[in-house]
């Protein structure tokens, strides 16, 4: 399906540095090593009820990601993809009696609208669920051909939906490090279906599910049904970017079970190693403490923000003003800051002249290339903007390099409020 349009992102002159991040598998932080095509897969929406700002961070966090590799001479191959099959979307729609697929493609404009408004750059190839169910039959044909898959006896309830053996790659649970308590716990609250009766154990994942009554299917050689959840990003991502790909996204709630699923199952199906190099998790938002969600109903929208007129550069600086591996909580006072900020640092762009870009420049992509320091990027570009302020006009250009840095590398526009 179609992506989004991107916006123009300027070159920065001087340097760039080398990104490192924060691997959840290995707990470390290095240099992330890609080729000149570096290859990145986010996980998407499952478009129900969308954009909150939990949303809004996660994007925003391999955004940046995203523009530090451009920055640093790389072009990027993007993949994300939208869950538009999935169960909430049908309870959902079943909820406001419109038809699930209808909910699904005007809650994914809606996205795509609302990262056009941040100002988000746009994956390469955005690939719905739905559009890529041929790649899922495949590689489930691949995993019982492997052995490593298994069909539920329909003897127990009727239905013959098939399962993944979860310890049929040796190093299970190397990208999440999750103790054996923790997988069963994340298991049951995320997704997951222990209970299942037939199952061989109650870590098993679904990968593909017999049609139940009012449920939408398709054709496969195990009888009418549609996909499992983790199986869908495995195949995405493996079909467009191939194994060992540079960087696999998303909040820290995929840790596990999806992420852990998704490598496990195109690593059991190839045989070729490991899915992705880095693991990248972007840690929660609450409002004023609770993590937001779907399901809890405390969302903040962006469009209810922009709509308000709150500016796309402020809500970026609000969720920027935590690091993002920290988990962090909206609130007035993260708006009303971010929106000081960005009035300073627009006054001191304004004024031309200012204090030493080059230096502000370098020090700004450090703190970015070093796992992403937002606070510490910010708190940069606030100092040049004091000094600027303060009537420092030792460097004459020095309002439109410092503009061009932060529009390049952190999505930040200073120049007219826009929209
Ligand atoms: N479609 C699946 C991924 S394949 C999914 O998780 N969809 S989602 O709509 O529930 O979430 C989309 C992305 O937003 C995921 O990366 C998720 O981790 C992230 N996310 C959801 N809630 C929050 C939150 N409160 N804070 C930060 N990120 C969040
Ligand atoms: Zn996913």
């Amino acid at each position: 399906m179609h992506s989004w349009p991107s916006p123009v992102v300027p070159a920065v002159p001087g340097e760039a540095a080398p990104l490192r991040l924060h691997d959840t598998a290995s707990g470390r932080t290095s240099e992330v090593a890609a080729d000149r095509v570096a290859r990145m897969y986010v996980c998407g929406i499952t478009p129900y009820d969308t954009t909150h700002l939990g949303h809004a961070a996660t994007y925003l966090t391999f955004d940046l990601v995203y523009r530090l590799l451009l920055d640093a001479g790389h072009e990027v191959h993007y993949v994300q993809n939208t869950t538009d099959v999935d169960d909430p979307l049908f309870e959902r729609a079943e909820r406001d009696g419109v038809d699930w697929k209808e909910l699904g493609d005007r809650e994914t404009d809606l996205f795509r609208e609302d990262m056009e408004t941040l100002r988000v750059l746009p994956p390469r190839d955005y690939v719905a669920a739905t559009e890529t169910i041929d790649e899922v039959v495949e590689m489930v044909g691949e995993l019982l051909e492997r052995g490593t898959a298994y069909v539920v006896d329909p003897a127990v309830d009727g239905y013959a939906d098939v399962y993944y053996r979860h310890r049929a790659t040796p190093d299970f649970g190397y990208e999440s490090n999750y103790t054996a308590a923790e997988m069963a716990e994340a298991f049951a609250e995320r997704g997951g279906d222990p209970d299942r009766a037939g199952k061989e154990h109650p870590l098993d994942a679904l990968l593909w599910r017999v049609q139940r009554p009012g449920e939408p299917s398709w054709p496969s050689p195990w009888g009418a049904g549609r996909p499992g959840w983790h199986i869908e990003c495995s195949a995405i991502a493996r079909n467009r970017l191939g194994m060992d790909f540079d960087i696999q996204g998303g909040g820290s709630d995929l840790a596990f079970p999806h992420h852990e699923f998704s490598a496990a199952h195109a690593e059991a199906a190839t045989g070729e190693g490991r899915f992705a190099r880095f693991y990248v998790h972007a840690a929660m938002i609450g409002l004023d403490g609770v993590k937001m969600s779907k399901s809890l109903g405390n969302l903040v929208r962006v469009r209810e923000l922009h709509a308000q007129g709150v500016e796309p550069s402020v809500i970026r600086l609000g969720l920027a003003a935590g690091h993002y591996r920290q988990d962090r909580s909206w609130s007035d006072a993260v708006l009303d800051e971010a929106r000081t900020r960005a009035g300073n640092w627009r006054r001191a762009v304004d004024r031309g002249a200012g204090a030493d870009a080059t230096a502000a420049v370098a020090d700004l992509r450090a703190r970015l290339a070093d796992d992403l320091d937002t606070p510490g990027a910010l708190a940069v570009v606030d100092s040049w903007a004091d000094a600027t302020l303060a009537g420092d006009e030792s460097d004459p250009g020095a309002g439109e390099a410092v503009a061009t840095a932060v529009d390049a590398l952190l999505g930040v526009w200073l120049g007219d409020e826009r929209g």
